[in-house]
C-alpha cells in the first residue's frame, strides 16, 4: 500500500527491562527494531486525513500490544483488529460503538483510544477502520506474526 501523506509519528516501545524509542515514517516498518516482541510493547498508531500512520507491523509470537490510537481528525475513527470473521462482522455494521474488547475500539474526533491485542499465532493479523468507507479509502493494515524480520 502506497501512502500520500508523509507523516512522522513516534512510536514508543516499552519492553520488559527497559524502553526505547524511536520515529517511524508514514507506510513503513519501524526501522532498526523490526520485530517487536515478545512481551509487552506499547505502540503509538496515529490516524490523520482518515490514514493510519503506518499499514504494517512486524510482532513476535507471544507479544501483546497495547495500541495507542491518536486521532487527530475532526471526526471519528475505529480500530477493528482480528480474524476474517471479526472484520466481516463489523463490515456488516452490526456493530456501531466498540466496548472494550480486546483489539477493538472506538476513537472520537481528537481523541486517544487504547486497545490491547495479543498475537500468539503466526500469520498475518488485519487491522482496519470499518467506519462506511473508510476501508476502501484505504485504512487498514497488517500485523505479521513472525520470528524473524523480512
Ligand atoms: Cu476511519
Amino acid at each position: 500500500m502506497r501512502w500520500r501523506l508523509f507523516v512522522s509519528i513516534a512510536v514508543a516501545v516499552a519492553v520488559a527491562g527497559g524502553v526505547t524509542g524511536y520515529a517511524l515514517d508514514a507506510g513503513n516498518p519501524p526501522a532498526g527494531a523490526d520485530v517487536l516482541g515478545p512481551g509487552e510493547v506499547s505502540v503509538e498508531l496515529g490516524i490523520e486525513h482518515s490514514r493510519f500512520s503506518f499499514d504494517r507491523l512486524q510482532v513476535r509470537p507471544g507479544t501483546t500490544v497495547r495500541f495507542e490510537v491518536r486521532n487527530t481528525d475532526p471526526i471519528a475513527h475505529e480500530l477493528i483488529i482480528g480474524d476474517d470473521d471479526v472484520h466481516n462482522r463489523h463490515a456488516t455494521g452490526t456493530e456501531a460503538v466498540h466496548p472494550p474488547v480486546a483489539g477493538e475500539v472506538s476513537v472520537g474526533p481528537h481523541e486517544t483510544g487504547l486497545t490491547t491485542y495479543t498475537f500468539d499465532e503466526l500469520g498475518t493479523v488485519v487491522f482496519a477502520c470499518h467506519l462506511p468507507g473508510h476501508l476502501s479509502y484505504g485504512m487498514k493494515g497488517s500485523i505479521v506474526v513472525t520470528h524473524d524480520e523480512s
